[in-house]
């Protein structure tokens, strides 16, 4: 009689005839399944096998328990149906109550396992990211900014493409004026009639149109021009100009404004001078120079050994722009400056190349932090 598979037999072909019988049985079948269990692996990889091994013992069609029922209990003599009924029953308890135990073990190992592979390493040092500088145009930028707003002047920006009117015409540039000519200025080919500013003075038109004054702003920005790049030119630079417009503002408070952010922005010895020059816009225009602020005017390569060093050009409002704006000339007056602040970088700081400031080389960037 083959003992190894005994589930396939019922109890007369075992040979278990009372209840001692059927005890014995169900212990053997407890000792099977308990030696079976006992050797399978813990490990979590064997989720899969441990599912194998349930269905061996739990599964409805075919599982020992099942065969169990059908061909111990469901043939039973009535005398011995009691006793496997209840002796199955505990089996099953045990089965169940085993699987769900090793269950758990198999789980528990594999969170482990999971946990000890994930690990945080809380020690490691953090990822440093570099940080980033501003550009030397915008910390000179911002030099620009507080010496203007600390005697009043307020910042307003524009927009960097502009109409002839706005560009030229209002500010007394006439028609056949040669900084009107395509030399010079950039016209935008799909959108005739608009053009690149050539300065930010536009934007000042439009503030003079917008309000009465009294005015006091600046205008920073890009603008355009064509010219062809090297140490000094570029087709783009950036501008600042100034422009107070008010009763009673004369030549002398033109020159101590101008000659107080020479001193701000290059030292407090620095002296200051105007030449006579010209611009459609102004009237009378000059030409503003601070002594070097290398060689403090006795000469040196930076000033050309002249001992002066050319800063910008300014002037007063020309009474023409005036009327462009519906400001009435007889009761205001105002001066107005346009400095380019890539030139005044330069002398600031001792850069002999202008492109510098645009090819972002990180060597150079590095040096003005
Ligand atoms: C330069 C220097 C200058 C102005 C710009 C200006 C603006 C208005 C009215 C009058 Cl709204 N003037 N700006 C004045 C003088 C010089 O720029 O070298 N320009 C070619």
């Amino acid at each position: 009689m083959a003992i190894d598979n005994p589930s396939t037999k019922t109890l007369t072909e075992l040979g278990v005839a009372n209840a001692e019988g059927v005890a014995e049985l169900f212990s053997k079948m407890r000792q099977k399944f308990d030696l079976q269990i006992s050797t399978a692996s813990a490990d979590a990889s064997e989720v899969g096998s441990w599912k194998t091994f349930r269905d061996e013992w739990l599964g409805r069609k075919s599982g020992i328990l099942s065969e169990i029922a059908d061909n111990w209990l469901k043939q039973a003599t009535p005398e011995l149906k009691r006793s496997v009924g209840q002796a199955l029953n505990e089996l099953r308890a045990h089965v169940e109550q085993s699987l769900e135990d090793r269950r758990k073990t198999i789980e528990t190992a594999s969170a482990e396992s999971a946990l000890a592979r994930d690990r945080l390493d809380l020690s490691l040092p953090g990822v440093t990211r570099p940080l980033g500088t501003r550009h030397l145009i915008s910390q000179t930028y911002e030099e620009l900014y507080r010496i203007f707003n600390s005697i009043g002047f307020s910042i307003v920006e524009g927009a960097e493409i502009e109409t002839p009117y706005y560009n030229f015409e209002a500010l007394n540039i006439p028609e056949h004026h040669p900084a009107r000519d395509n030399m010079d200025t950039f016209y935008l080919a799909n959108a005739p009639g608009y053009l690149l500013r050539t300065h930010t003075s536009p934007m000042q038109v439009r503030m003079m149109e917008r309000q009465q004054p009294p005015v006091r702003i600046v205008v920073p920005g890009k603008v355009y021009r064509r010219d062809n790049p090297d140490a000094t030119h570029s087709f783009m630079f950036h501008q600042l100009e100034g422009l107070a417009v008010d009763t009673d503002i004369t030549f002398c408070d033109f020159k101590g404004t101008i000659e107080y952010f020479a001193q701000q922005f290059f030292g407090p010895k620095t002296r200051v001078r105007l030449r006579p020059s010209y611009f459609p816009f102004t009237e009378p225009s000059a030409e503003f120079d601070a002594s070097c602020h290398i060689c403090g005017g006795s000469g040196c390569r930076t000033c050309k050994h002249s001992g002066w060093i050319e800063l910008f050009g300014a002037g007063m409002v020309n009474p023409a722009v005036y009327g462009f704006v519906n400001y009435d000339a007889k009761k205001f007056s105002g001066f107005a400056f346009g400095l380019g602040v890539d030139r005044l970088a330069m002398l600031k700081y001792g850069i002999d190349d202008l492109q510098a400031f645009f090819q972002n080389d990180v060597r150079f960037l590095r040096q003005f932090p």
